[in-house]
């Protein structure tokens, strides 16, 4: 008894105590009755795994408190990274990880008959990012707590993450996410002394008594409160924040003033819901940057509550203004949060009094800034009509930075009007983000090599000549821990036991994994472990969609965001002459091989859904065809997320990175399946391209047009596909079988038919399917030589150290931040 009311308390030195699975079941026990009113024997699973999380943050949250303090004490430089989507994946199993517990929740709960890995399933994967970018967001978040650096996330809570995707007849719903059910979520903790006002509308009056002041009037307040969730260093004890902002209102202060319609109170609920409507939901598009006044009340607000609240902070712990930039660093993730820079000068000039040459030093000196595209139709241009009305203090600040900068770009390139246009900040009628975020900021990077030059050589290349020393490339990275320790274990655990533990906190040590590769039994178990993962993965796939697929078959995966730059049609027409071969001789000598696909499509986006729609056809037809004889399998999984991604990655051979090259900016998803030891088939684009010059020939299937020819043909008016339609015959028949009722209704394929044939096949997937199947047709037949196929296994495992976001975060830490320490991995080098 005495043990328990020091269980069910906050009694911490118990909790850190707890060492044994005794101890840790009495606990779980206790904590079961005290959030649920419930005997263990009652509870669900959903809520013995609330119970555990909750018990979990017991351990976050001293943890929490005491890195804050040491921050204070030692006066740490803080790193604040903005995005408008952050995609963490489950926590549980990763707080358990990182705080050191796994073994003794697992054993303990044992002891209970209760299975870890079922609990862990009941967590909600909470989708407040659309992919890539928001996905690297949290592998940062990841990196910052285990190197000991004081790095924390700021963006939205969103009420509904990205759409929950549903397949019916081959074409893509979607329902709202809701990931809230129980209005909170288990990790968070709620914040509301720390709440922050945020001003939308309204005017802006000028006084001039001396000095001029601006008063803005007549706005909307609307109040931001931030929700914590802590995010945990691997065993080091430091526990860093993710603040989600949401927007409240309290209605407790409102008197219902009953109108002529007597609504009263009804009316005042009314007002709250709709305000409170802006952190509703992500915008789902990845790709295209939608212009809607909703997305850029959503910027401002995460942009205008977070710099209030580490601005409050600066101050509140008596640091000088002026010292910010020694004190802080303010990254903004892409151009979403770009408006940083105008608000950072407002907080400045308005709020605290400073000089504008003194604002915009302390400002630009603050501000770093990163680009994760290089496609046109991403670029950020808010209408000035829109921009203004809805911040029109803003709108002043950001003219004046224009008029500055622009006259400064007047005495570089005097009488060059269409230069200066093409820089400005406000033109035609718009303002531009990218321009805005560079001329704000010290450092600009881009995600891989290859896409740094393309920002140097021709997005940015104007911004490059005037300020060359603020571009520099930082490759992406994953966390290793993640991708590696909790989605495969047992490969972890084969590692540790080859070439020792050293590796999980300096990953350039799976190099010793190559003294291996020669090892027979290493070989072997190796093969083992991608065996039991395929089996998970095929089981999962059995009972969800009721599809067999062989274990023993080339498993190729292409998961990601559809896009048409990412060519997952590519792998649909190669597929399609895949089984036209068997169609052409029934015997022919095909490597079984099973194709996944997973990734949702935006709404709005017909040609994405379509490549769907596609892809289910396919499937429709070769999994039922009796001829085939499970030489083939396709399977689509829908609703893709990180834990899918954890499911998928592990039990793939191949991973499809096949975007047409210049386009993909790094790509993370290759890193992951690289860890895991999947071989890359990719063209020369992004992250594939360090890929390849790590693992070298043998261990990569390379194919395509390379970014230089892309960009050549693009400056040349293209090319004409129709050349290829009637050279190659495997095309024609792929092509005709888009429209000629090999699907069924012949008309659902129109657009990718006109678009490969009549539209000039704008990515390239015609161009490029020659050497496609060729590289499918080699890869196959290594694939079944399973001695040489390890050997590429392991040699990607092996050099996949370098993608680990510990390097990419180091990086950041040393040349765009300017922290004094130097992290751990970086400092035998
Ligand atoms: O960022 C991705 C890139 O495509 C990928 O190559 C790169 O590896 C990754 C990390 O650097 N970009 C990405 O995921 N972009 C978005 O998710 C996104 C979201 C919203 C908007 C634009 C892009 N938007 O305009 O609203």
């Amino acid at each position: 008894m005495q043990r328990e009311s020091q269980i069910t308390g906050t009694n911490f030195d118990f909790v850190d105590a707890m060492s044994g699975e005794e101890d840790f079941a009495i606990a779980f026990t206790a904590n079961v009755m005290k959030l649920h009113g419930k005997s263990l024997d009652s509870a669900s699973n959903r809520e013995k795994y609330l119970a555990l999380a909750d018990l979990v943050r017991t351990f976050l949250s001293k943890r929490l408190a005491d890195t804050e303090a040491a921050y204070r004490q030692e006066q740490k430089k803080q790193v604040y990274y903005l995005s408008l989507e952050f995609l963490p994946g489950r926590l549980l199993a990763a707080n358990l990880l990182n705080l050191g517990l796994q073994q003794v929740c697992e054993q303990g709960l044992r002891r209970l008959n209760i299975n870890l890995a079922e609990l862990i399933d009941q967590e909600e994967d909470p989708a407040l990012g659309n992919g890539g970018l928001g996905r690297l967001a949290a592998c940062y978040l990841d990196s910052m707590a285990s190197l000991g650096l004081a790095g924390h996330g700021c963006g939205i809570r969103y009420r509904y993450g990205l759409f929950e995707q549903r397949v019916t007849d081959g074409y893509q719903r979607e329902f709202p996410d809701n990931w809230l059910k129980e209005g909170r979520n288990e990790w968070e903790y709620r914040r509301p002394e720390e709440t922050m006002n945020v001003r939308f509308g309204g005017r802006v009056r000028t006084i001039a008594n001396g000095k001029l002041h601006f008063i803005h009037e007549n706005y909307q307040q609307i109040s931001a409160v931030p929700y914590d969730i802590p995010i945990a260093g691997y065993q080091n004890e430091i526990v860093n924040t993710l603040r989600l902002w949401s927007a409240e209102v309290d209605v407790t202060y409102q008197a219902c003033t009953f109108d002529r319609h007597g609504k009263g109170c009804i009316n005042v609920i009314a007002d709250k819901h709709a305000t409170e409507s802006l952190t509703d939901t992500l915008y789902p598009d990845d790709s295209v940057y939608e212009g809607k006044l909703l997305r850029l009340k959503q910027q401002y607000f995460l942009v205008s509550a977070s710099l209030q609240s580490i601005l409050r902070k600066h101050v509140v712990n008596k640091a000088d203004l002026r010292l910010l930039p020694e004190k802080l660093s303010i990254h903004i993730n892409d151009t979403h949060p770009s408006l940083a820079v105008a608000e950072l000068m407002r907080l400045l000039l308005d709020e605290y009094g400073l000089g504008w040459a003194e604002s915009w030093d302390i400002t630009t000196r603050t501000i770093s800034y990163t680009n994760h595209t290089v496609l046109p139709e991403a670029l950020e241009k808010w209408p000035i009509d829109l921009f203004q009305t809805l911040l029109p203090r803003i709108y002043m600040i950001v003219q004046e930075i224009n008029e500055r900068f622009c006259r400064e770009l007047w005495d570089m390139y005097p009488g060059d009007w269409q230069k200066i246009k093409a820089m400005a900040i406000i033109a035609d009628g718009t303002v531009h983000m990218a321009a805005l975020a560079i001329a704000g900021s010290h450092r600009v990077n881009g995600v891989s090599a290859i896409h740094t030059q393309i920002l140097k050589q021709k997005t940015m290349s104007d911004f490059y000549q005037l300020t060359p020393q603020k571009f520099l490339n930082i490759t992406n990275g994953v966390t290793h821990r993640r991708w590696m320790l909790l989605a495969n274990p047992d490969l972890a655990q084969l590692i540790c036991e080859a070439i020792g533990d050293r590796w999980i906190a300096n990953p350039d040590e799976l190099q010793h994994l190559l003294n291996f590769a020669h090892d027979n039994s290493f070989c072997c178990a190796m093969a083992k472990v991608k065996f039991a993962n395929k089996l998970r993965l095929a089981k999962y796939i059995q009972a969800k969609y009721g599809i067999a697929i062989d274990t023993c078959s080339l498993i190729d995966s292409h998961i990601k965001r559809i896009h048409a730059y990412k060519r997952q049609s590519m792998n649909v027409l190669h597929i399609m002459d895949l089984y036209n071969r068997i169609l052409d001789n029934p015997h022919a000598d095909i490597v079984p091989r099973t194709f996944i696909f997973a990734g949702k499509a935006a709404p709005g986006y017909y040609k994405a859904k379509q490549t769907i729609k596609l892809i289910h056809a396919l499937a429709e037809k070769i999994n039922h065809d009796p001829l085939v004889k499970n030489r083939i399998k396709v399977v689509f999984l829908q609703n893709y997320n990180v834990s899918h991604a954890e499911l998928i990655i592990p039990g793939s051979d191949v991973s499809e990175q096949i975007p047409t090259a210049s386009m993909e900016a790094c790509g993370t998803g290759n890193m992951k399946f690289m860890m895991n030891g999947a071989v890359t088939i990719g063209t020369l684009d992004g992250a594939n391209i360090a890929i390849w010059e790590a693992v070298g020939d043998d261990n990569i299937f390379t194919f395509g047009l390379t970014a230089d020819q892309v960009l050549a043909y693009y400056r040349n008016g293209g090319y004409n596909p129709w050349d290829i339609y009637h050279q190659d015959l495997r095309v024609k028949t792929v092509m005709e079988q888009l429209v000629n009722g090999f699907f069924p209704y012949p008309e659902e394929f129109r657009a990718h038919y006109d678009a490969f044939l009549n539209q000039g096949d704008h990515y390239f997937v015609l161009k490029d399917f020659a050497q496609y199947v060729e590289v499918q047709n080699k890869l196959a037949n290594e694939f079944i030589n399973t001695e040489l196929w390890q050997k590429k296994c392991i040699a990607n495992v092996a050099h996949s150290g370098i993608f680990a976001g510990d390097r990419a975060f180091a990086e950041y830490a040393l040349s765009v931040w300017d922290l004094a320490e130097r992290p751990p991995c970086l400092r035998q080098h």
